[in-house]
């Protein structure tokens, strides 16, 4: 572990030299305000100190080539895996020989932190680092949101040059706030809401049993009851007779014309018949789309030539990189937006922001259970932010 300690004038440009020294992947120990020279107690210099440390692993990673980079990094992250090297083995390597008075400081420094250190013994949990302490407390509930490596990154660095600009307590004391702040800026390039009525089809997609007929029925009557539209149902679901009995009993309560494709002859049929309606809202089988076959099969029996809105859907239960393979086999249909359901099946959200994130589009829709039509909110920069911070 290499340790260093870094002193600026602000604190954006202390970690903006922490950066460049030690690069992306270093931890931030310690960082206080220290005040140099001065004349009996005046004109004193507010200065910065950060002390930051980096596993020289990674350090020699961040100056490899991009290339070696990925190799490497993927090298330390098995065998930090499997070697279980303890926490005080690594931290026995610290090895410090000057002996000033500050170096002094700084070593009473590393040995508290070593003993912080050695109490979060679970190597799965995050390092515990000397943020300020209200950000050490974001960190944690970055941790357990499940946020990606990147984003917990980005919001960190920025929270805590953010936090060192504050001057009072009161706004050093509202980390929510701006952490809200941060993501919001994240979230700003992307696009939110549900069906824009800016084309007629409006198809979902995505795995078995995740709500895609539960959450055609309450778009259907969020078109019908809020828009006033004119709304009809196409179903391509003809795998299993149950499907179409569901879809067609909510075709019945909200009073909706239905037609049953089994071809792409039928959907053109469809199609040229509900020519007059408003939005047409496409229900379809739920496969294992893991599998690249049943993307093709959507083909046969779907005309995505035409003009529509695709929302990919998948329940906030399912685990992140599942969501990410589905997403991938999905890049030759093009999806549109998110829809995440099943919100009030967890407590766990990071998979929305890192989905978002990965593949830059933005949300539909956030459902939140079982009724129709009241379980379900249009997706906002709000939303997403307070489904994050404050929970369901
Ligand atoms: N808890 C919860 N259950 C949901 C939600 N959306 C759908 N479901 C349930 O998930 C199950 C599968 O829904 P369905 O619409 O048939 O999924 P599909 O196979 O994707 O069409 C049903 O029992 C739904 O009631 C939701 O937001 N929360
Ligand atoms: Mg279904």
């Amino acid at each position: 572990m290499k340790i260093k300690k870094f002193t600026a004038g602000s604190m954006p440009d202390a970690m903006k030299t922490v950066r460049n020294e030690l690069g992306h992947e270093a931890v931030i120990l310690n960082s206080r305000i220290i005040y140099t020279g001065g004349f009996l107690g005046f004109f004193r210099k507010k200065n910065f100190e950060v002390i930051a440390a980096v596993d020289p692993k990674v350090e020699q990673d961040f100056k490899t080539s991009p290339k070696e980079k990925g190799k490497k990094v993927s090298a330390i992250r098995s065998e930090s895996r499997f070697e279980k090297k303890s926490i005080e083995e690594e931290n026995s390597n610290i090895n410090i020989s000057q002996s000033s008075k500050e170096n002094d400081l700084l070593i009473k420094e590393i040995n508290e932190l070593k003993s912080l250190i050695k109490l979060s013994n679970s190597e799965s949990k995050p390092l515990l680092t000397a943020y300020p302490e209200p950000i050490q407390g974001i960190q944690n509930w970055m941790y357990e949101q499940e946020l990606s490596p990147t984003l917990k990154n980005r919001f960190l660095t920025a929270l805590t040059e953010k936090w060192f600009t504050l001057s009072s307590n009161e706004e050093k004391g509202d980390t929510k706030k701006i952490l809200k702040e941060e993501m919001f800026k994240f979230l700003s390039d992307k696009h939110f809401g549900g069906v824009t009525f800016t084309k007629k089809f409006v198809n979902v997609l995505g795995p078995t049993g995740v709500g895609k007929t539960t959450t055609l029925a309450k778009i259907a009557a969020d078109c019908v009851l809020n828009h006033k539209k004119k709304v009809a149902f196409i179903t391509t679901d003809t795998y299993r007779i149950a499907a179409i009995d569901q879809l067609k009993t909510y075709a019945q309560i909200l009073n909706i014309p239905l037609e049953v494709c089994y071809s792409l002859e039928d959907f053109k049929a469809a199609t040229i018949k509900f020519n007059h309606y408003d939005v047409v809202l496409i229900d379809t089988a739920g496969r294992n789309f893991r599998n690249k076959k049943y993307i093709d099969d959507l083909f046969q029996v779907i005309d995505f030539e035409m003009e529509m809105e695709t929302f990919l859907v998948l329940a906030l239960t399912a685990k992140q990189k599942d969501m990410e393979d589905i997403f991938e086999q999905f890049s030759a249909v093009g999806i549109s937006k998110f829809i995440f359901t099943k919100a009030d099946e967890t407590s766990v959200y990071g998979s929305m922001m890192n989905m978002m994130e990965k593949f830059n589009i933005g949300v539909a829709y956030v459902t939140t259970g079982q009724n129709v039509p009241d379980d379900m909110i249009s997706a906002s920069s709000e939303v997403i932010s307070n489904l994050l911070i404050e929970g369901y």
